[in-house]
């Protein structure tokens, strides 16, 4: 093992490869190990996430169902009120999370109406005590500003896939475009979530590339979703199979060896996945979980609140205070 208590920002993808590769119980141990050097390992953060603008997607992301080309069972709902949002985000404290992210499916935010009322759900989620996150689509500098001003926290904004598979996946935007809003974020001092999700169809080399993206970041995400395909009827992805746990949890440890100061979140797929497969998530170094009492993501199902906090007791694990986020960018 090279030396895990140092952060690079250089990895090769022969090293992520031979990484990703190792055998999969040398891999956990390491990955395990890094694991308790950064982070205490018996915490993990209780994030809850809420759509507030749902379907009629412009983008063409064919893994999602709230894109509105495909035929899918999703209905419509326009922005939600403020007070719609903030009532969700008192439960969601009173629950015990200390994340609150809120979603829209939009391709970009534009400078209107409703993303005033953005700015105003985050201010009043942030009076809460909550760290605020949103995922609203592509920003502009000035837009990410605003959001800071605000008291914006984190910026959800995945890379979804490598940058040689994004075409296949995605047609009305560019991989470099979601690089962009990134650099947009990190310039106002807005935290930054990326990850991405397997299960798309990507080989090996492709998850390679997105994490090495990822990992070679001046700055690694503080966050780092790591998502199962979800799979949604009447998207182009419907009738892929379902991720391999052991795939899933290569794709966690590799992550956590390479990005060891940011929280791995385990994201979507938990759903299919048993109290034991979880458990193996968590010990190759996932520390993040979304949840929520209204046992969904945005759109697709996900366990509930009550089922998640028994999980954590199961597994001698608890969930953790607000800010425990370590610093990114220099040696720790
Ligand atoms: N519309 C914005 C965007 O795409 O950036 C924000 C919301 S979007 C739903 C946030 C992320 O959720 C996507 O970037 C993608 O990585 C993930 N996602 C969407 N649909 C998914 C699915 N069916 N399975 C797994 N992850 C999914
Ligand atoms: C992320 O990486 N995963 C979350 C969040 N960021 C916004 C979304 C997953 C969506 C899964 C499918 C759905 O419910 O739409
Ligand atoms: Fe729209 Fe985001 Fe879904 Fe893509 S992932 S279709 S941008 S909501």
């Amino acid at each position: 093992m090279k030396d895990y208590k140092e952060l690079r920002h250089d990895w090769t993808k022969e090293e992520l490869l031979a990484i990703y590769n190792k055998p999969l119980l040398g891999l956990v141990y390491e990955a395990a190990t890094v694991h308790r050097h950064w982070h205490n390992f018996e915490e993990v953060q209780i994030s809850t996430l809420l759509s507030v603008k749902t379907g009629g997607c412009p983008e063409d992301c064919s893994y999602c169902g709230q894109a509105a080309r495909y035929h899918t069972d999703i209905k419509v709902q326009a922005l939600l009120p403020k007070e719609t949002v903030l009532a969700h985000a008192q439960k969601a404290k009173d629950n015990g999370s200390t994340r609150f992210c809120m979603a829209a499916a939009w391709r970009e935010v534009r400078d209107n109406r409703d993303f005033d009322r953005i700015l105003e759900m985050v201010s009043g989620v942030n009076a809460m005590g909550l760290e605020v996150c949103c995922t609203l689509g592509m920003l502009t500098e000035d837009q990410a500003k605003r959001l800071q001003e605000a008291g914006l926290y984190a910026y959800n904004h995945n890379l979804d896939t490598s940058e040689e598979y994004y075409n296949e996946i995605i047609s009305t935007r560019k991989f470099d475009n979601r690089i962009e809003t990134i650099k947009n974020v990190r310039k106002v001092g807005i935290t930054v979530c990326s990850g991405g999700i397997i299960g798309l169809g990507e080989n090996v080399s492709d998850r390679i590339s997105m994490l090495r993206t990822l990992a070679n970041m001046e700055t690694h995400p503080e966050s780092v979703p790591i998502n199962a395909l979800a799979r949604v009827a009447g998207t182009p992805l419907e009738d892929l199979p379902k991720v391999d746990i052991w795939d899933m949890v290569r794709m966690i440890a590799t992550a956590r060896i390479v990005m060891p100061g940011s929280m791995v979140r385990l994201s979507a797929g938990r759903i299919e996945m048993t109290e034991e497969e979880q458990a193996w998530c968590f010990m190759a170094g996932a520390n993040s979980i979304f949840t929520g009492e209204r046992q969904t993501l945005l759109v697709t199902p996900n366990p509930g609140v009550s089922e998640d906090m028994e999980m954590l007791k199961n597994l001698g694990l608890r969930a953790m205070d607000k800010k425990k986020e370590v610093n990114c960018s220099s040696n720790g």
